[in-house]
């Protein structure tokens, strides 16, 4: 057991503690709080002469919070949050430092900090199991855990232009403001850089200086702050219920309790949509702006545009001179791909007669010389020169403490030369016994970070003293976890718009440095349910080691699921659903439509007509989706998913009215006879008709004669496939190409993929086992018009099949499609990592499933001898960011 110690200085002027920590801001603070209540002696280092972190450097004029600040304050201890009142909804800098030297005292946190102090170096005695810490003044170090309280925007960037040292001027940093006041009045001034620091100072330097001339590279996206008190009605909901109110902060997206939006931007109408966005202005909060107007303007590229036009407008609205108002609306990035800032009275200041904006794109600044700016336009005589330039974010401040050098004397930056590898934003492999708080791979910036910083803090305390309980004394990521957790970062990062926008977010803003979203971007409330699965799959992905060679290691990937994968299953398992074939058959086709109907509606098409087509003992429903672009266009019909037992033509609606559109094709989703009314060969049978009857009438249908194409998913996948063998062999119709997407193909349950997906991943094997008892006797089973798999390959037309990692069918997909390119069919394979049967399907729900939706369409096309699908701003994706077919199935390998 590692008993708990006291801080002691040895005689050779060693500093023994259990924790040192890097930082004396939000995070180092309350982990000096955790840790001492936990019995861990503690130190914390600062180079600042007192407490407060980025609160202590960024003093600039209008430098304040932009997450409302009930919101942005501890919340570990309720009597705190009682003692303490904010004076505005968005406190100023003095405010909040204040606050933190209050939360300091209070808990006399101050005698384990040593102020003006920076680590000069960081190594790990392999032998000790200890980190030794050397320091610009006073003892070395040595401890048992390293922890960087470092902060994500501590570091700031240096002057990437030419000539500052020339200048007579005074030169200032907003990240680095003189404690002294800054006498501006009179002054000649300029602004490099139009950030959230440059935003918020610009107004104010502006009321000031005699001239401001503001020198902009990139206009960035403001809204409002409408600052004032903290408003009553968020006051009251904290104070009506305090724990719950913080609960739904811990859960949701942004580290901020707004419930997130399920409606999306089509399904409202402009008056609507503009209703909305008013609202949100006058709300003037950052957070309510991106998660309340509609769900889609985060992750779709179409809903993101309505909004950011609709911020444009305001611009245009606010400033006068057209041309300055031009040089201040963004273009190049959509609204929230890179930070968004909240501002007062930001757009009405290029309106006063003392301020001049100087677009950089136009004319780059040439030099920075004794007197002043020069561009290529122009020379601005200045007195003080103000960079408000940004900062080396998420890494810059871990890297100033350097070297750090782990196991193996391995060093930090090398580990990290293409980019922050890390597990969970927590810990590197190759690094025992050090932590990150809000590190990369974290929420961090992207979440309210007094929420972030908490659960870090609780979560790595909580380790250190289940550690000690359990006789570990180190603990390290495994490659392996870390090269997961790299993985579903990609995954995450596919989802939002960060990666369309050259940002800090992504280390866009420092010159040569490694490029790649850098913070979490799959939000808080998953992002804690993940850190809790690691430790109730016992530490999964972490080795932890004792005395006497005690060791542990549950090594593997915490997410395999696509991350919208995970939270759709999730909210499955939470409604605790039983069996489907409990319901029986026509309980589970209630059920289904039910379900069906709280979903997202599909978005609009050309024109959607029902009718009837006759086979053979009766005649059987379909809806037709004709895009809205001018036709005649290609014909394809359709099978539903639901085990030939439940669904109808209208039961994919969404993934019809997708493919609809994505492929320019009239799709005539048809509803086929179902068992155990009429069991096989019904459907098998009323496939082929229906394609049969709908080829010949293509041209009444208002498409394309010829060649009509089939698509398919799961037992409709089957129907499509079994359809193209028969017209094969009944002499047509003709098709020109067959789409399944996870089909049912073959008889037998022993491929891996029905064991290893059995449960937990809504189509379950026994619900598989279910359908097959109604539908089809043992004894017809390997019939290949219920087991295509069985029958002839050769001559049949080119093949998409689409298969989902965790799907009990994904096997006998792959099967299939391997089958026909043996017999020489054009086949072309999407093995959809992370994601589960209804994927695909799940439009506007699983938002992963574009690219694979945008695959099929460009296969279609393909089979209908028509251009790509891919379209400049296809909904939610740009061509350049669509995954590559062969890039998904090597993903996939
Ligand atoms: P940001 O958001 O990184 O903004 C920095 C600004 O400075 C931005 O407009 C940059 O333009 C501009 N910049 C950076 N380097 C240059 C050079 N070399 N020349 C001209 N202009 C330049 O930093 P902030 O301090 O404003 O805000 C950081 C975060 O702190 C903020 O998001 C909040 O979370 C709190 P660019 O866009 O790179 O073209």
């Amino acid at each position: 057991m590692l008993a708990a110690s006291a801080s002691e200085t040895t005689k050779s002027g060693v500093q023994r503690v259990d924790v040192a920590v890097v930082g004396a801001g939000f995070a180092g603070l309350y982990l000096l709080h955790r840790l001492r209540k936990a019995g861990l002696s503690a130190v914390a280092l600062d180079a600042a002469s007192d407490v407060g972190g980025t609160w202590y450097w960024n003093r600039y004029p209008g430098a304040r919070c932009d997450i409302q600040t009930i919101d942005y304050s501890y919340t570990f201890d309720p009597e705190l949050e009682s003692a303490w009142k904010w004076s505005e909804k968005y406190a100023t800098q003095p405010e909040i430092l204040r606050y933190l030297g209050f939360v300091a005292d209070r808990y006399d946190l101050r005698r384990d900090i040593r102020f003006g102090t920076k680590v000069t170096n960081a190594t790990w005695d392999g032998a000790a199991e200890r980190w030794l810490l050397t320091t610009n003044s006073g003892a070395t170090v040595s401890c048992r855990y390293y922890i960087m309280a470092t902060g994500c925007l501590s570091s700031p960037k240096p002057p990437e232009i030419d000539g500052v040292s020339d200048f007579k001027g005074e030169v200032y940093f907003t990240g680095r403001w003189p404690h002294e006041e800054v006498k501006l009045a009179g002054k000649r001034v300029a602004v490099i850089g139009t950030g959230s620091s440059g935003i918020q100072a610009i107004p104010l330097i502006a009321e000031q200086a005699a001239h401001l001339t503001v020198f902009q590279r990139t206009p960035s996206f403001a809204i409002p702050a409408q600052n004032g008190p903290p408003p009553a009605d968020r006051v009251a909901l904290l104070k009506s219920d305090r724990a719950s109110y913080r609960a739904q902060a811990r859960d949701s997206l942004a580290g901020v309790p707004w419930p997130q939006s399920t409606v999306v931007s089509w399904q409202l109408s402009d008056a609507e949509r503009r209703e909305r966005f008013e609202t949100a202005w006058a709300a003037g909060d950052l957070v309510y702006i991106l998660t309340q107007l509609w769900a889609d303007q985060g992750v779709d590229f179409e809903g993101n545009a309505v909004l950011a036009d609709l911020v444009r407008e305001k611009i245009r609205e606010i400033v006068k001179n057209p041309e300055t108002a031009a040089a201040l609306t963004p273009h190049d990035h959509p609204f929230g791909a890179k930070r968004p800032c909240l501002d007062t009275n930001y757009y009405a200041t290029y309106n006063r007669p003392n301020v001049t904006l100087v677009n950089l794109r136009q004319e780059p600044i040439k030099s920075i010389t004794a007197s002043g700016i020069k561009t290529d336009k122009r020379t601005a005589d200045l007195d003080v020169i103000v960079f408000a330039t940004g900062f080396d974010a998420m890494t810059g401040a871990i890297m100033a403490v350097h070297p750090i050098t782990g196991r193996g004397g391995k060093s930090l930056s090398d580990v990290w030369t293409h980019g922050p590898q890390t597990y969970l934003g927590l810990t590197v492999a190759g690094f025992p016994n050090l932590f990150m708080i809000t590190g990369p791979g974290s929420p961090s910036v992207l979440s309210n970070m007094a929420v972030s910083i908490e659960q870090h803090v609780d979560w790595v305390v909580d380790r250190l003293i289940a550690m000690r309980e359990a006789g570990f004394t180190t603990i390290e990521a495994t490659e392996m976890a870390q090269a997961g957790w790299a993985q579903h970062m990609a995954d995450c990062s596919t989802l939002t718009l960060h990666r369309l926008a050259n940002t800090w977010y992504t280390g866009a803003n420092v010159p040569g440095k490694a490029q790649g979203v850098m913070p979490y971007p799959g939000g808080v409330g998953p992002y804690r349910s993940i850190c809790n699965e690691v430790v109730s799959h016992n530490m999964l992905g972490f080795r932890l080691t004792g005395p006497n060679g005690a060791e542990q290691c549950n090594d593997g990937q915490i997410v395999r699921l696509q991350p919208d994968v995970r939270l759709v299953l999730n909210m499955l398992a939470d409604m605790k659903l039983p069996p489907l074939e409990c319901f029986g058959a026509q309980g589970a086709r209630d059920f289904l439509a039910a379900f069906n109907a709280a979903r997202p509606a599909g978005r609009p098409v050309g024109d959607v007509v029902d009718g009837t087509l006759p086979v053979t003992g009766g005649s059987l429903p379909y809806r037709l989706y004709r895009p809205a672009t001018p036709g005649p266009h290609p014909i394809l019909v359709y099978f539903h998913g639901g085990g030939w037992v439940l669904g109808d033509q209208v039961s994919d609606e969404p993934f019809c009215r997708d493919m609809c559109r994505r492929s320019g094709m009239i799709f005539v989703s048809v509803g086929y006879r179902h068992a155990p009314e009429h069991r096989f060969p019904t459907a098998a049978e009323d496939g082929y008709a229906a394609t049969r009857w709908i080829a010949e009438h293509a041209a009444d249908l208002g498409g394309k004669p010829g060649p009509v194409m089939v698509a398919g998913w799961s037992a409709g996948a089957n129907v499509a496939a079994v359809t193209c063998q028969l017209a094969r062999d009944r002499g047509g119709p003709q098709i020109s190409g067959q789409l399944l997407v996870c089909p049912v193909t073959d008889c037998t349950f022993d491929r891996p993929s029905y064991n290893d997906n059995a449960t937990g991943y809504f189509l379950t094997r026994s619900l598989m086992f279910w359908f097959w008892d109604l539908y089809c006797s043992p004894a017809d089973r390997t019939d290949p018009r219920v087991s295509p798999l069985r029958g002839k390959l050769q001559g049949l037309p080119p093949a998409f099949v689409a298969t989902c990692e965790f799907d009990p069918l994904r096997d006998e997909g792959v099967a299939y499609a391997e089958a026909m390119a043996a017999a020489g069919v054009p086949v072309e394979q999407l093995k959809a990592r992370g994601h589960f049967h209804m994927s695909l399907t799940m439009v506007d729900v699983v938002i992963t499933g574009v690219s694979g939706r945008v695959q099929m369409a460009d296969a279609l096309r393909r089979f209908a001898g028509l251009p790509s699908a891919w379209r400049e701003g296809d909904v939610g994706f740009r061509p350049s960011q669509v995954v590559a077919p062969h890039e998904i199935a090597s993903a996939a390998e």
